[in-house]
């Protein structure tokens, strides 16, 4: 543990939230008209705030609050005060931005230290880093975590992987933080560039996140490379990563004492108890330059407060499965792109890189997948693709419930991603223009 408090009783725990909860209540209402006007239209006040229960009286936020505001708008904190920016660019309308005072800084190294205590990463390590360094807050996010630890950083970022390769073997790199897809494929480059992974690598721990990772593709990346996969959540609006990360016993443990989380019914808004799948809500509370009250963050996850073996009593969420506008609706049926995902590494033949593809036939959706086939299925010939096909079709209509129409593709041929994968190309609309 880096922190006490990741181990605090529930008491100590929900004191320390309550007094920060007040605290940033306070700042936002008296600072930024925004808050003032929907505190006001939801009739509470900063002081009716007893206990934490009344945290679920607050207004929520949205994104699209954020963009209504661009830049800086909702910022409590006069620009002199702000030593970061940083914005995610999302695929219409404005970027969001976020800010960060000098203190919110060492809030979120904070929050990366404890992230790379989980696989006690320190000094004598070095970190090859390859989220992306730039706005997005992958690269440096992990980058001053890792500094505070006293691990040596690598600030790679993403893109030229026979060079990520050759410096991660020559500098002996003991730790891997990056997108699951993008540490994929540098292992799928690594065997074609004859790399031995036991003899030519040293690594023994990946921190992942930044986008969903089935069960299957976990395994596959802790196996090639012969690591402990930990995983990182968070996201910009709310610090980047370090909002939560998985211990040694696999549980995604929240840094409560920053953020507090919550679970809410996205159509009626109402909160949900422990265990219940919803929205995940985020309540920062110790934020400085930006501070966000109730934001929906759009992701579908439960939580979970039981004590964990590895002695942490932070509260832990589920890994996500995906955002609620990343859920396919084809025909009536919530599919997952995760879900597809968890097929395809329960069959043998294949390669978890894949595309969704969506189309519309009359009234109907029409929902077909490309799939990588492997090397040696793909050499086998045409009678064992045709097999791997069905076998593929049968084994989704069982997990998901929907028919797919199974394209199998040769090795290599979709696209990589350097950051996060995109995996869906959604047709329909085009088509019924
Ligand atoms: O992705 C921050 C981050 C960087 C997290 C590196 C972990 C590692 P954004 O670009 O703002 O921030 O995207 C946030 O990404 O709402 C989730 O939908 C998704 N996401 C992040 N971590 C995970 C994860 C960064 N472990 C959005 N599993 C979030 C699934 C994740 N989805």
């Amino acid at each position: 543990m880096w922190n006490r408090i990741e181990g605090a009783s529930r008491e100590e725990m929900e004191a320390l939230q309550l007094r920060r909860l007040k605290e940033t209540a306070t700042r936002v209402y008296h600072l930024v008209p925004f808050y003032k006007q929907k505190f006001d239209e939801a009739g509470i006040k900063p002081q009716d705030i007893r206990g934490i229960e009344d945290l679920a009286r607050l207004p929520f936020t949205t994104k699209q609050d954020l963009r209504d505001h661009y830049p800086f708008g909702l910022f409590t904190t006069p620009m002199d005060q702000v030593v970061r920016i940083h914005s995610s660019s999302g695929t219409t309308g404005k970027p969001t931005v976020v800010g960060y005072t000098a203190n919110d800084m060492e809030v979120w190294k904070e929050c990366m230290a404890r992230t790379f205590r989980m696989a006690d990463v320190g000094p004598g390590d070095i970190v090859h880093n390859v989220y992306g360094y730039g706005l997005f807050t992958g690269g440096l996010g992990f980058h001053y975590g890792a500094e505070t630890v006293g691990a040596a950083v690598v600030p790679s970022s993403g893109g030229f992987t026979k060079r990520q390769l050759l410096l991660m073997k020559d500098f002996g790199a003991t730790v891997i933080a990056g997108t699951p897809s993008f540490v994929l494929h540098m292992a799928e480059v690594a065997k074609e560039e004859g790399y031995d992974f036991e003899k030519d690598f040293r690594l023994r721990v990946g921190f992942f996140g930044a986008e969903p990772a089935s069960e299957g593709l976990r395994k596959a990346l802790a196996e090639l490379w012969g690591i402990m996969y930990i995983e990182a959540y968070g996201l910009s609006e709310i610090i980047g990563p370090g909002v939560a990360a998985s211990c040694p016993h696999g549980r995604l443990h929240i840094m409560e004492d920053h953020f507090i989380p919550e679970i809410i019914d996205p159509e009626t808004q109402e909160v949900l108890p422990y265990g219940e799948e919803g929205e995940l809500v985020f309540t920062t509370v110790t934020k400085q330059a930006l501070p966000i009250i109730r934001y929906r963050t759009k992701d579908i996850t439960r939580l979970n407060i039981e004590p964990c073996e590895c002695g942490r009593t932070l509260i832990s969420m589920e890994s996500v499965k995906g955002r609620s506008d990343d859920m396919l609706i084809v025909n009536g049926v919530n599919v997952f792109p995760s879900q597809v995902e968890h097929v395809l590494t329960k069959v043998e033949g294949t390669t978890p890189n894949y595309v969704i593809v969506l189309d519309k036939k009359g009234v109907l959706d029409k929902l077909e997948v490309w799939i990588e086939v492997d090397e040696q299925t793909f050499a086998d010939g045409i009678g064992k693709l045709e097999e791997l096909k069905t076998k593929l079709h049968n084994e989704m209509l069982n997990e998901l419930y929907i028919n797919v129409k199974v394209k199998l593709v040769e090795p290599k041929t979709l696209e990589r991603s350097m950051g996060k994968a995109k995996r869906i190309i959604d047709r329909r609309e085009a088509e019924g223009m």
